[in-house]
């Protein structure tokens, strides 16, 4: 062999190293979930620094629910790069943060405050007025008997003064009042009965909550907060409350609608009438809790019969659906986003759900008499799967 082509060899030689190279670094670059899908390639999935809420700055915050949990390890790592705003899952609600008349638990609600304002994310707080992990003190007397309204709207009062007192200037929005209009389709039943409701014998908590939560934090914006705010009936009951409340001149800023969505719910027509109605109101709105389970309604298993198939887990089809329902969701949210002052998911990742814990989503159960533990029929219901990857709906919702 001469020397030129030993010459020529050599850099036929370097060209396929550097070919390999390139490819391999290629590889090794691009994330697992950019090769599944090719819509990603040369669009917004090349930034790999970015994070939802860089890709959603010209729209709104982007917001996660938080628990002490998540503010350690890896989710806090994720929350940090992905989100601008946080709720406190369970630590602020009434019962956990206030269990008896003078006790306060401030410890975990202040971690996160701390953590959220040390990161400069957003804090939403959740809430102050709930049927549900309620403080069960608060509707009793010493002798046992239910309170009189009087009392229950001075402890009401006594309440928000401490907490959104406590952090005025941090949190910059509040739930003020949680689920408070009944679930049935019957019409003329516009206010769920609770405690609240019974006690005070009618609706006046929901608009003593919002004066309270003005008083003690004047430049929080108050929204109430409901789920199935799209389904016609109850969407028309949530209009009537908000409707009173701005003639009644109660301060109110917004509504939360969940978001607790399904596979096939809401249609985009249904969302787009909500949003429609809510904001003729001149309110802003915030979805405060969105999720959206793979779970198909499951037949109940008749006494006796075989169980159910197993759960076939997050099938190829499912996650067709659920990315279409993302995309279906978010192109809404981007038309509407002069109204929509920020988007919240329920939990972090696929690795923990509240929906996991939920008893709708099991399969079988276990037979009389039988040992086996249930399974169960997991809801991945969020962006990043359960090793906290992104999954192909978070690129269904940053491509646009
Ligand atoms: O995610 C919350 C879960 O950890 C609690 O066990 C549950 C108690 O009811 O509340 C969950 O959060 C709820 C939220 O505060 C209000 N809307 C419905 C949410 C899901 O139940």
């Amino acid at each position: 062999m001469n020397f030129s082509a030993v010459t020529k060899q050599t850099n036929r030689g370097f060209l396929l190293l550097a070919i390999v190279f390139i490819v391999l670094s290629f590889v090794q670059c691009t994330p697992k979930h950019q090769v599944a899908s090719s819509s990603q390639a040369g669009t917004k999935a090349d930034h790999p620094d970015k994070g939802l809420k860089d890709y959603y700055k010209n729209y709104f915050p982007i917001g996660v629910a938080v628990s002490m949990a998540s503010l350690h390890g890896p989710d806090s790592a994720l929350i940090v790069k992905e989100f601008n705003s946080v709720t406190p899952e369970n630590d602020m609600k009434m019962g956990p943060i206030h269990p008896s008349e003078d006790i306060y638990n401030w410890k975990n609600a202040d971690k996160i405050v701390d953590f959220a304002v040390s990161h400069h994310i957003k804090i939403r707080g959740h809430n102050l007025c709930w049927h549900n992990q309620e403080a069960a003190w608060m509707f009793k007397g010493a002798d046992g008997k239910p309170v009189t309204k009087e009392l229950l709207l001075r402890r009401l009062k006594d309440h928000i003064f401490a907490v959104a007192g406590r952090y005025k200037g941090k949190i910059y929005a509040w739930d003020v009042v949680n689920e408070a209009v009944d679930d049935s389709d019957d019409t003329t039943q516009v206010y769920r009965k609770s405690n609240w409701y019974n006690i005070c014998n009618g609706p006046d908590f929901i608009e003593a909550a919002f004066r309270y939560a003005h008083e003690a934090d004047p430049q929080a914006k108050l929204y109430y907060n409901d789920y199935n705010s799209e389904h016609p009936v109850k969407r028309e009951k949530i209009y009537k409350l908000l409707k009173k409340l701005i003639e009644d001149h109660v301060p109110i800023d917004g509504v939360g609608m969940q978001a607790h969505w399904k596979l096939y719910e809401p249609s985009p027509d249904e969302l787009r009438k909500a949003l429609d109605e809510v904001t003729s109101l001149g309110l802003k709105v915030q979805f405060t809790e969105l999720d959206i389970t793979i779970r198909l309604p499951q037949p109940k298993p008749a006494p006796g019969s075989t169980p159910p198939t197993p759960d076939p887990g997050y099938t190829p089809e499912l996650e067709a659906k659920q990315i279409a329902q993302y995309k279906m969701a978010f192109d809404i949210f981007r038309q509407y986003k002069k109204f929509i002052t920020s988007v919240t998911f329920w939990n972090v990742s696929d690795k923990y759900s509240w929906l996991d814990q939920r008893g709708g989503g099991l399969t079988g159960g276990v037979a009389a008499g039988e040992n086996t533990p249930r399974t169960v029929r997991k809801a991945y219901p969020l962006l990043f799967n359960e090793n906290l990857q992104r999954k192909n709906a978070y690129w269904s919702v940053v491509n646009f």
